[in-house]
């Protein structure tokens, strides 16, 4: 097996089950080394939970790269996930410039949004600039609602393959593979499009209709780590769409955990499709 060395940047929801504390934990299990830069830290995530403590690290940011500069640090791949401010969104691009070998994979989920709504702190500016970013990629992450706010094309809950097909399009301007999540059909399933090189393919399975936090993260730390360890897109998007599957079934019955998905117990099964 290839030794790769990721960076993850990303929050850390101290307790939550979101963002670094999935995403270090999942790609460490796929054989990944994964470096992270902590973008802010905060007491919870902000999905439910009110009252959380939020201290901003985007200052840190350009010193903690500049060192790694130094010390001829470099990534295989650079994954982002929820970032706070649109400064950050600037540093992720010059750490991806100075820290990223040649031919580096840029992997980005523009963790921002879902079911038709921006999460609470972050406006449409934000959203622009998060379109930016995606436009550098080389594989992005969205679903449904963060496509439509990176395009400005009308979020709709029924749609048919000509609708997503528009926003694919309209977000591959610059040949980025989009992986787009939570494309659902028929009511009782619903799967990941892959769209790569224009060629468009659908992985469909089991919808449960209990939603649970953090399953973005979930899904786009086991992609990652998949097509790290060599999986095609393709894939990738099929072994991480089949792990949230299980951690949602594994979870849906305990009301007492409504904040995330109890992944940790399936990681084992997660390791065994790689
Ligand atoms: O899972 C996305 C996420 C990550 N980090 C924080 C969040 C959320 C979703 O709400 O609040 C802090």
């Amino acid at each position: 097996m290839n030794h790769s060395r990721i960076l993850t940047i990303q929050d850390i929801s101290c307790v939550g089950q979101c963002s670094l504390t999935v995403a270090l934990p999942i790609l460490s299990a796929c054989g990944i080394e994964t470096a992270i830069l902590p973008s802010a830290v905060l007491s919870t995530h902000t999905a439910g939970f009110t009252g959380f403590t939020f201290r901003d690290l985007s200052d840190d940011m350009p010193s903690i790269a500049a060192h790694w500069v130094k010390e001829g640090i470099k990534f295989d791949a650079v994954y982002t996930g929820y970032l706070g401010s649109i400064k950050q969104i600037e540093y992720v691009k010059n750490i991806c410039a100075s820290c990223l070998k040649e031919g580096g994979k840029k992997i980005f989920d523009p963790a921002m949004a879902d079911n038709g709504a921006l999460y609470s702190i972050f406006d449409m500016e934000y959203a622009k600039e998060m379109r930016t970013l995606c436009d550098m990629a080389d594989i992005i992450l969205p679903n449904i609602t963060e496509a439509c706010f990176m395009t400005d094309i009308e979020y709709k809950t029924e749609y048919d393959k000509d609708y997503i097909m528009s926003l694919l399009k309209a977000l591959a301007v610059n040949n980025q593979t989009v992986v787009l999540t939570g494309v659902s059909y028929k009511p009782e399933t619903t799967g990941v499009v892959v769209y790569e090189n224009g060629e468009y393919s659908y992985y469909e399975h089991q919808k449960i209709s209990k939603g649970c936090h953090g399953t973005g993260d979930v899904y786009a730390s086991a992609f990652t780590g998949a097509l790290m360890r060599g999986k095609t897109t393709f894939e990738a998007a099929k072994i991480a769409a089949d792990y949230v599957v299980e951690c949602i079934k594994h979870t849906q019955n305990d009301p007492s955990h409504w904040y995330g998905v109890k992944f940790e117990a399936k990681l084992p099964e997660l390791i065994k499709s790689l």
